[in-house]
């Protein structure tokens, strides 16, 4: 109890600098609420990119207006590298600092990001770059890669969020995204324009939150399904499929309906990350990163993963600091 109230106690002191790090467990960090994880690991070290919910206690909607970026040597102690980016980043956004995903090319950072469009109605997906996994960032466009009139599939404002990219071995770069319905297109080397056609893909009780990477061969698509969302997800042979459904690995939130995650691999372990509503004052619009340990079986299956308090294992990567 005691500790619980100095945590609220920290919460409420938001932006004022609150112990990060030594020993941290799940939640990953108190001293804000944090969501939507994405992740990246570059030269030993792993990036840890999250919206941060800035709703109060009595508020009915998501507040987010940046991205906040941490980095760790061991997935246990987490440094803050402050704001590398936030919707302003983005001159034709207007608010929604929603989900995102980054990945490295060609010695560049691309972040894709979720905002919603000042002047096309809906949700959109920007892109922006940097030379630093923890930014700066700048508009890579000066407008959206994908806006909300470019699929019918729905009817909603939101279908077009939560971009997943990803980079094959052999260069080729796909960018997924969606609510209700997947889309995923194929992205020209710059990064920043199309390759061919959007496709939509067709996986069980899709909802949103899609992520792809691959692991010893073999691809992973995964989802948020249902509402209140579960993670599930498939396996193929290629990074368009085709795909077979191989369940659920992480089980829903006790109060909040999103679940969010991301997978790496981070020194010879796997990890999977996701938000819940753990931290005390916690719940829909009010989310914390946390993350835990993913096993494979022998067959490249992934074994379910319980959420802990405890959360990983320290990993120290070798040659990584501070
Ligand atoms: O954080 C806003 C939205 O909630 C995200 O874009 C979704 O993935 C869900 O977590």
């Amino acid at each position: 109890m005691f500790k619980q109230s100095l945590i609220a106690a920290a919460i409420g002191l938001a932006g004022l600098a609150a112990p990060v790090g030594a020993g941290a467990a799940n939640p990953l960090f108190s001293d804000m609420f944090t969501a939507d994880p994405a992740a990246l690991v570059d030269n030993g070290r792993v990036y840890l990119y999250v919206g941060r919910d800035e709703a109060k206690e009595t508020d009915k909607d998501y507040v987010m207006n940046e991205w906040r970026v941490y980095s760790s040597c061991d997935m246990k102690n987490w440094k803050p590298h402050g704001v590398p980016l936030n919707v302003k980043t983005f001159a034709w956004a207007k608010k929604d600092a929603w989900a995102a995903d980054i990945v490295k090319r060609d010695g560049k950072y691309y972040f894709y990001s979720t905002v919603s469009h000042a002047t096309i109605p809906g949700q959109a997906i920007g892109v922006a770059v940097s030379d630093s996994p923890t930014g700066p960032f700048k508009d890579a466009r000066g407008s959206a890669i994908i806006t909300n009139d470019m699929t019918k599939e729905t009817d909603i404002g939101w279908d077009d969020i939560d971009p997943a990219v990803f980079v094959d071995d052999d260069g080729q770069a796909y960018l997924y995204w969606g609510n209700q319905v997947m889309k995923y297109v194929k992205l020209k080397p710059n990064m920043i324009e199309f390759e061919g056609p959007i496709h939509t893909v067709a996986v069980p009780h899709f909802t949103e939150a899609t992520y792809l990477h691959k692991h010893k061969g073999t691809y992973y698509l995964s989802w948020s399904r249902e509402f209140p969302e579960e993670t599930a997800y498939s396996t193929g042979p290629s990074a368009t499929g085709p795909w077979t459904y191989r369940g659920v690995i992480m089980k829903k939130n006790a109060i909040v309906k999103t679940i969010h995650h991301a997978i790496v691999d981070f020194n010879n372990k796997s990890y999977i990350f996701y938000h819940n509503d753990k931290l005390p004052t916690g719940g829909e619009y009010r989310r914390s990163a946390a993350v835990e340990e993913l096993h494979y079986n022998p067959d490249g299956t992934i074994k379910f993963i319980p959420q802990t308090a405890e959360g990983p294992a320290a990993n120290p990567s070798p040659g990584c600091q501070g």
